[in-house]
């Protein structure tokens, strides 16, 4: 792969709405990526192999609970200091975002908003540091865009909870430690359960064959009778809404990191359609490249106005959930054709590893999907301004 020279664009000087503290967060993520991702990540993704050297450096410039306050090991930053680090993940690999953004907003988010302090502080201060990393079980093989149906359940055994069925698509389940897992009770309410790699009858299958996000370690969770101790509940909250609220937590960063991606993509465009020469000319000359740039460059744009400003009101705890769908929606949608324009733009180059935006391509195909797909999204949005709920 080619030497990592990004340069991020910035058309409306959104960098003078951030604050010292966010551009020193922003700068640090960013070097990282450079330094330690970008000459591996080519390879590692080739391989379709997560690059698990990474996991203490993704630990040290924040990646994993930067919201999460201090005193359970996280770095206690606010929402847009999180946006920002998933912006330079996602710049380097959507699938090396994937694994921040799980361990961060759907792991620590919901054993620090929804645990016990027992569970607190057991398992933030070991994800904080990546010593043990975590994964979030929701979708089943059956149930993905409507998770209310799920299957998997647990039985109370007086001692012990008894747990049975399975999760699917599960990122970081092949290597996570523990696992929070969405399951109903007897009267069909669901909970959320922390289930460690060890207990019996717990297995974590690894799922092949990925044209995306091969960079990322995705699985299945089965649980065959597995023994759950009583204390392994999460205790503040139950019911489908407290598993959105992680998603909710997740989407937000989402919606940064596609930024990342789609901002990769036309630098590595910018850049190329300037060097390369046809009909005697730079073909960043031609008036059909141009309109290609100019319009990336509009959509990035807007997308990161978009952004800042849900941060804010994140950061206030305004944001609400169709909000937050809506900036997902969005910047992914934009992240891909952006990926797919830019990808025309190197010709042949373009489809080969010697730049990242194929990669980005392949990879915004599970963007697209997870965490509620494209078209869920909209649907939220249309309940949202109509008062209608298309679901039901
Ligand atoms: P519905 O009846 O509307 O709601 C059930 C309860 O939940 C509340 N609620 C929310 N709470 C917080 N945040 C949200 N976004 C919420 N949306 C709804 C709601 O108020 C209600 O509460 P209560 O107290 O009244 O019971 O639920 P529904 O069954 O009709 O479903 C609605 C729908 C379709 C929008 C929802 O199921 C959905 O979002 N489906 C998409 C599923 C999804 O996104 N799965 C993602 C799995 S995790 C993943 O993909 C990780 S990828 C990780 C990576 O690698 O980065
Ligand atoms: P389906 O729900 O079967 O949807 C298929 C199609 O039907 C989609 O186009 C969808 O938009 C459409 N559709 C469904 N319902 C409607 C409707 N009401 N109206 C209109 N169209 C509809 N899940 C986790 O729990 N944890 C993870 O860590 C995780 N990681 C993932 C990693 C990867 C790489 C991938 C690809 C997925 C991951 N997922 C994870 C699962 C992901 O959240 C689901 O794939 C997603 O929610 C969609 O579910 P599904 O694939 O079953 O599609």
């Amino acid at each position: 792969m080619k030497p990592d020279a990004f340069e991020a664009p910035d058309y409306y000087l959104v960098d003078e709405l951030l604050t010292d503290e966010h551009k020193l967060v922003r700068n640090t993520a960013r070097t990282w990526v450079k330094r330690h991702l970008s000459p591996i990540i080519e390879d590692y993704a080739q391989k379709a192999e997560f690059p698990k050297q990474l996991i203490s450096g993704l630990a040290e410039v924040g990646a994993f609970g930067s919201y999460i306050p201090v005193e359970y090991g996280g770095a206690g930053l606010d929402q847009i200091s999180y946006g920002l680090i998933m912006q330079e993940m996602e710049r380097g690999d959507s699938g090396i975002r994937s694994t921040a953004s799980v361990q961060s907003s759907l792991v620590m988010y919901p054993i620090w908003n929804y645990g016990s302090e027992a569970q607190r502080q057991k398992y933030l201060p070991k994800l904080a540091t990546g010593e043990w990393m975590g994964c979030f079980g929701l979708t089943e093989p059956d149930h993905g865009s409507n998770p209310a149906a799920m299957k998997t359940h647990f039985m109370d055994k007086g001692d012990h909870f008894l747990l049975n069925g399975a999760k699917m698509w599960i990122s970081n389940a092949p290597f996570a430690q523990v696992a929070v897992v969405w399951a109903k009770d007897e009267t069909g309410r669901i909970h959320g359960l922390l289930v460690e790699r060890g207990m019996e009858g717990f297995t974590t299958p690894e799922t092949h064959n990925k044209w995306s996000l091969r960079a990322s370690a995705t699985g299945e969770l089965i649980f065959d009778n597995v023994k759950v101790p009583k204390e392994n509940i999460l205790p503040n909250k139950s019911g489908l809404g407290a598993a959105l609220s992680c998603l909710d937590a997740a989407r937000y960063g989402i919606a940064w990191g596609a930024m990342g991606a789609a901002m990769d993509c036309y630098d590595t465009a910018l850049r190329y359609c300037k060097e390369r020469q046809q009909f005697g000319k730079p073909i960043g000359q031609f008036q059909l490249q141009q309109k290609k740039l100019a319009e990336m460059i509009t959509e990035i744009t807007k997308a990161q106005l978009l952004t800042w400003r849900l941060g804010v009101l994140k950061n206030e705890n305004k944001a609400t959930s169709a909000q937050i769908s809506m900036a997902k929606r969005n910047n992914v949608a934009m992240a891909i054709q952006i990926a797919r324009e830019a990808r025309q733009m190197l010709g042949a180059m373009g489809i080969t590893g010697d730049y990242s935006i194929m990669r980005h391509a392949m990879n915004l195909e599970s963007v697209i999907t997870y965490e509620g797909t494209h078209d869920i999204h909209l649907l939220i949005t249309g309940m949202d301004v109509t008062g209608l709920n298309a679901f039901k």
